[in-house]
């Protein structure tokens, strides 16, 4: 029996292009879907402006279709969090900087696709030497420290371009650029990277800023799924084939799911709204559609068109390990909407939890309980690429934040996290805290929901000296890490 975390547990904290990179006009980077998303709030949700052919402009709601003859488009007088974020693109030395300092020993991070095919990787287009450059430094920055990149290929961002033109991943065309995309990257990093995530949580990407697709109904988004699922297969192939030590994994909120109460119909119903998550790693780590994808297909409304060798496609190259994000736990009560979110399945209030400030529920069991489930599931090495507190963090007066409530949300998690690892014998190979250093929230947002380890100076309408300065969690997470996740005090 193990007694703590395997030797070499990867241990260190995760980010996005989107919501942390910024400079999205600068080095030659092309738009992202995700550029034409506005500020929002708790209660005022985000939206994406787009433009009429004659000249009329429009902010539509995210879960909107995007009306017919529109295009994304930048809105004067309006603030789009994704253009600056969080600066990593003029801060990224001195930010690497500190996460060696904490122990990080490996950081995931994405990739933003337009900085490397300002528009996606069309035939003929050239990859763009300045971005490719960039990340290079990244990397080598990281490697300079002995952290091991772990990145993330797509993680909410189309190129605009593909978006407007091609109707995004409902297009297989999308899948080819992506494709040659991931060739570019897995050449030029091969010597530098050797973990990858090809899609981020797969399971929660609708609509024209997470999926780059103008409708919104189910045909369409599973259409999308099925050439998501074609190019998490090819690109793991390619990945295997180029970079033959590399590990490549999927991705998933995965969030867990209870039954409200043990009356039949909320356990069934609870089974079938965990299967609309579980779909994606079903196919992703076994390799095929599972048996009851038809009746779930049909009762969504969604009727999905698949060439010949597709299945094959999919079959031959499955996932490494399973990667997910864990914030929450929610509970279904029958006839519920099924709904989801960032965070992952969203449902009925829990009574037994604490909440945090943004009303997520939080339960570290839950986390445990999740970690079983999928080892159950796919009995292959998993990966908590995501776990955390948004929290509004308050600077005292001389300038230090206190943040031990997000040491409590971590401590707890880490515990149950080895509890799964030491008595239940899950497979897992790390553990990256999300948002370790202040970033845009991907739901809300904004940047008061914090999830640092770091804060940065910056609000939600984007002023600020973006100064970075060490909360009191820091010192507790370089603890854990320097201990193998052994002193949790
Ligand atoms: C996950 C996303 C992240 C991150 C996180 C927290 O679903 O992969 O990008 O944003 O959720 O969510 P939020 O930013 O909405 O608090």
């Amino acid at each position: 029996m193990r007694t703590g975390f395997r030797k070499g547990f990867l241990w260190g904290g995760a980010t996005a292009a989107t919501q942390y990179e910024g400079g999205y006009n600068e080095g030659g980077r092309g738009l992202a879907t995700n550029d034409f998303v506005t500020e929002g709030s708790h209660t005022n949700p985000r939206r994406i402006s787009c433009r009429f052919p004659d000249g009329k402009q429009v902010l539509l709601d995210r879960e909107e279709a995007m009306p017919e003859e529109a295009v994304g488009c930048i809105m004067d007088g309006i603030y789009y969090p994704s253009h600056k974020a969080t600066d990593f693109y003029h801060h990224f030395k001195e930010d690497i900087r500190l996460f060696a300092e904490m122990g990080f020993k490996c950081y995931r991070m994405s990739i933003s696709w337009p900085r490397i095919f300002p528009k996606g990787g069309i035939e003929g287009e050239e990859a763009n030497e300045e971005g490719l450059q960039f990340y290079e430094e990244v990397f080598q920055e990281c490697r300079k420290y002995g952290i091991e990149p772990l990145v993330t290929i797509f993680h909410f961002e189309n190129p605009a371009y593909l978006a407007d033109h091609y109707n995004g991943w409902y297009s297989r065309y999308t899948m080819e650029c992506y494709l040659r995309y991931c060739r570019v990257i897995f050449q030029r990093y091969k010597g530098l990277v050797k973990y990858w995530i090809p899609i981020n949580e797969i399971n929660v990407l609708r609509g024209y800023a997470r999926l780059g697709c103008r409708q919104t109904d189910a045909t369409t988004r599973y259409q999308a799924m099925h050439h998501l699922f074609l190019a998490n297969a090819l690109a793991t192939k390619m990945c295997h084939e180029m970079i033959p030590d590399a590990k490549i994994g999927c991705m998933l909120a995965l969030s867990g799911l209870y039954p409200a109460t043990c009356k039949p119909e909320d356990v069934m119903g609870a089974l079938e709204f965990r299967r609309r998550a579980l779909f994606f790693s079903d196919v992703m780590m076994r390799g095929y559609y599972p048996s009851y994808t038809e009746s779930m297909l049909a009762k969504l409304g969604a009727v999905v068109k698949k060439e010949d060798g597709d299945d094959e496609i999919i079959a031959a190259s499955t996932s490494d390990f399973l990667a997910f994000s864990y914030y929450r736990t929610t509970v279904y009560r029958d006839g519920l909407p099924q709904k989801t979110d960032t965070g992952g399945q969203m449902g009925e209030k829990n009574p037994f939890l604490p909440h945090s400030d943004w009303g997520w529920p939080i339960d570290p069991i839950g986390l445990r309980y999740v970690l079983n489930e999928l080892y159950d599931r796919y009995q292959k090495p998993l990966w908590v690429v995501e776990n955390g507190l948004g929290a509004a963090d308050a600077l005292e007066e001389d300038g230090s934040i206190q943040d031990d409530y997000r040491v409590d949300f971590f401590r707890k998690h880490i515990l149950e996290m080895k509890k799964a690892v030491v008595e239940d014998g899950v497979d897992l190979l790390g553990y990256t805290a999300w948002g370790c250093i202040d970033l845009v929230s991907s739901g809300t947002g904004e940047m008061k929901k914090r999830y640092g380890f770091i804060y940065v100076d910056m609000d939600d309408k984007g002023n600020g000296t973006l100064e970075r300065k060490k909360k009191k969690s820091f010192d507790w997470y370089k603890k854990v890490i320097h201990s193998n996740g052994e002193d949790l005090d």
